[in-house]
């Protein structure tokens, strides 16, 4: 193929008189014809007529860092452990799904904080993500999504914060701040993730509760399904927020036309929100959400239905609709990811992906492009979360019936 490419190329350069479209003529084939580099899986895709509308957009080139990571387990037989929040000082709150909020010390003691709110924990539902607000330190206050019980078997992710007892052993003064609408009767798609923005605002991640008469209300402004929502700490709509003005819409609205974002971090240098999504059979998605932008789902995607046919047109791309920075076909499952600042792993400023799928996912970025793809911890189970510690070390819950608090450092 090459030769024969180079061969046609040569052909065509003698009937052509200019040097520069020669040039242009010599670049082409050999572009094409440059090996491209193994990706980090190398299963086919299951959308198998998808084109990436952007270079780079999926199948980053495999980054081997060569670092065997060695796994600790600090406390094991969780009730499916969602999310780990880590306290100033030292130990950890850990939520599990069934509905316990755990406080562990760094040598794997454990004693659970009671006060926490009633949750729904059928399906995915149940207690899902745990924040310290910016200033516990001096408030104690903490931010908790949860799956709430909302009447006539229905339910909706809701946030509420509370205050931690100075012993830890529990929450005081329990007050949901923010209630996802409308309610629904479905048990998948909560979304949740807390990320605090410079300002002191938080943004909160939502699904579209994942059946087909929800699914198209992530494309609705008047619903807070497959939303992003930015909130003050009281739950009201954050200033600054695009759709302030919009009497269709809920204001509390940052972004729209997600699908069920579980995951989330603020980039350590630009200060903004990355978000990472569940996509159906294919189609997990990296985005930056920007103040009003739409994510295209359930019109664009990279994914197929669960049975296998197409969602909606099938199609990747449409005008007006964003495209996703990266996206995975198989996928990877994501819970949540950091940027990871430390220096005990050589992987300073890389995104680092708690895979449910088996894996932790790690990302090489230049800016906002990713260049590089690993895939790590194999061997450790469903990973939910992923924290750094102190020390650069990295804390891990695996989302299993027994599931493990787990500390990651290099072999
Ligand atoms: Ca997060
Ligand atoms: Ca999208």
């Amino acid at each position: 193929m090459i030769r024969n490419g180079k061969n046609s190329a040569g052909a065509v350069l003698k009937m052509l008189a200019g040097a520069a479209t020669a040039a242009l003529v010599l670049a082409a084939p050999s572009f094409a014809d440059a090996p491209q580099a193994a990706p980090a899986d190398t299963r086919p895709p299951n959308k198998k007529d998808a084109v990436p509308a952007l270079p780079g957009q999926n199948r980053a080139p495999l980054a081997a860092s060569g670092v065997e990571v060695k796994s600790k387990v600090i406390a094991k037989g969780l009730q499916e452990p969602w999310a780990i929040a880590r306290l100033p000082g030292s130990g950890y709150l850990v939520t599990e799904r069934t509905g316990k909020l755990l406080l562990i010390t760094p040598e794997g003691t454990r004693s659970e904080v009671t006060g926490v709110p009633e949750v729904d924990a059928r399906g995915q539902g149940g207690l899902m993500d745990i924040s310290l607000a910016p200033d516990f330190s001096a408030t104690r206050e903490i931010y908790l999504t949860f799956s709430e019980p909302r009447g006539q078997g229905t339910n909706g992710t809701s946030l509420a914060r509370a205050r931690l007892s100075v012993d830890g052993s529990r929450l005081e003064a329990l007050e949901v701040v923010f209630r996802q609408l409308p309610a629904w009767a479905s048990p998948l798609h909560y979304g949740s993730n807390i990320e605090w923005d410079a300002e002191g605002y938080l943004y909160l991640t939502l699904g579209e509760r994942s059946l087909p008469a929800t699914r198209v209300l992530s494309q609705d402004r008047s619903t807070h399904l497959g939303k992003v929502v930015r909130l003050t700490r009281s739950g009201a709509p954050a200033p600054g927020n695009p759709f302030l003005n919009d009497a269709g819409a809920k204001p509390e609205v940052w972004s729209m036309g997600h699908r069920n974002v579980q995951g989330a971090a603020i980039h350590p240098s630009t200060g903004k929100l990355w978000t990472i999504e569940h996509g159906p059979r294919g189609g997990d998605e990296l985005n930056i959400p920007r103040a009003g932008g739409n994510y295209g789902w359930p019109i664009i995607t990279y994914g197929i239905d669960y049975p296998g046919g197409p969602i909606g047109e099938g199609v990747t791309a449409r005008a007006g609709l964003e495209q996703p920075v990266y996206y995975w076909d198989p996928v990877i499952a994501p819970g949540d990811m950091t940027f990871y600042r430390g220096s005990l792993f050589p992987w300073k400023d890389d995104l680092l992906i708690a895979g449910l799928s088996g894996a932790l996912v790690r990302l090489e970025l230049s800016g906002e492009k990713v260049v590089g793809e690993e895939r790590l911890a194999r061997d450790i189970g469903r990973i939910r979360d992923v924290l750094e510690d102190q020390d650069g070390s990295l804390l891990i819950v695996t989302d299993e019936k027994d599931g493990v608090l787990a500390r990651l450092t290099p072999g």
